[in-house]
């Protein structure tokens, strides 16, 4: 197989031995961005679409997913770093209920290597966990990742739960995961946090370009 479908396989099958080596053959000719977006995340792509139609398993899922981590890891030193530093600070969560963490993750690495400081509290988190990390880093936006449609709701009742604590003002938070669309962050939520700022990511990039925004 070519190099680039052998890597989205790779991920597809939880195969780990000689990854390391096929994604150093491929940063010759592309960048450690463009093989995370265009290769692998192609890979899990498939793999939700195989575990959705109970054609994989979840223990695969889960090697797919472990394999997909180190693949990110091993690419992180090769990823473009801004020298800017001190552009702000988000912390950033997997909402209650929620363990699914590699585009959180990803979320974080773009963040963190444009210049701005990340305060990555980790999966299963709920809005009190949240709300306390963001006043202890002095935050000054709160992201929630979730993937489930279940999370969704959560992130709805997180919003509700920061506008009763009069807490909706105190940092523009920053949506994103799989099960969202813009329609209901930028439609059904922005109706009911009135008091606040909440905006729709569909990707690390376009987080990053919202942390530009919101922080200007
Ligand atoms: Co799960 N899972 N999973 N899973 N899993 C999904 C989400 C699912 C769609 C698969 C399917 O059925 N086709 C489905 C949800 C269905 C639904 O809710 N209706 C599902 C299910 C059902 C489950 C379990 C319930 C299965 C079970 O136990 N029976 C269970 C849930 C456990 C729980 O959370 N309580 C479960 C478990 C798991 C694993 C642990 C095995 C594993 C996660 C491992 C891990 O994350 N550490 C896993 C995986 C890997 C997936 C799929 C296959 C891939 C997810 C992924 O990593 N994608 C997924 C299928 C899918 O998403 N279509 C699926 C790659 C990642 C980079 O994309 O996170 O979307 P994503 O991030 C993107 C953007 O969304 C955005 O940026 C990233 C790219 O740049 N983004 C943000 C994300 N967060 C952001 C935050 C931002 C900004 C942008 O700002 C704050």
């Amino acid at each position: 197989l070519p190099l680039e479908q052998r890597l989205a396989r790779r991920i597809v099958e939880g195969e780990r031995k000689g990854l390391e080596a096929d994604l150093d053959a491929a940063l010759a000719d592309m960048s450690a961005l463009d093989i995370v977006n265009d290769v692998l995340l192609d890979g899990m792509k498939t793999v939700g679409e195989l575990f959705g139609s109970g054609q994989m398993q979840l223990p695969f899922v889960l090697q797919s997913a472990e394999v997909m981590k180190t693949a990110v890891a091993h690419l992180e030193p090769h990823m473009e770093k801004s020298d800017a530093e001190g552009k702000g600070t988000i912390v950033l969560a997997t909402v209650k209920g929620d363990v699914h963490d590699i585009g959180k993750n990803l979320v974080d690495i773009i963040l963190s290597n444009n210049g701005y400081s990340v305060v990555n509290i980790g999966i299963k988190q709920p809005i009190n966990a949240i709300v306390e990390a963001a006043e202890r880093h002095n935050a000054d936006a709160i992201g929630m990742s979730g993937l489930l449609v279940k999370s969704t709701v959560i992130m709805k009742e997180n919003l509700a739960e920061m506008m009763a604590r009069g807490l909706a003002s105190r940092w523009p938070v920053m949506l994103g995961g799989a099960a969202l669309t813009r329609a209901y962050v930028e439609d059904d939520l922005r109706e009911m946090f009135v008091d606040g700022e909440v905006h729709y990511a569909k990707d690390a990039f376009e987080g990053l370009d919202l942390m530009q925004r919101v922080m200007t």
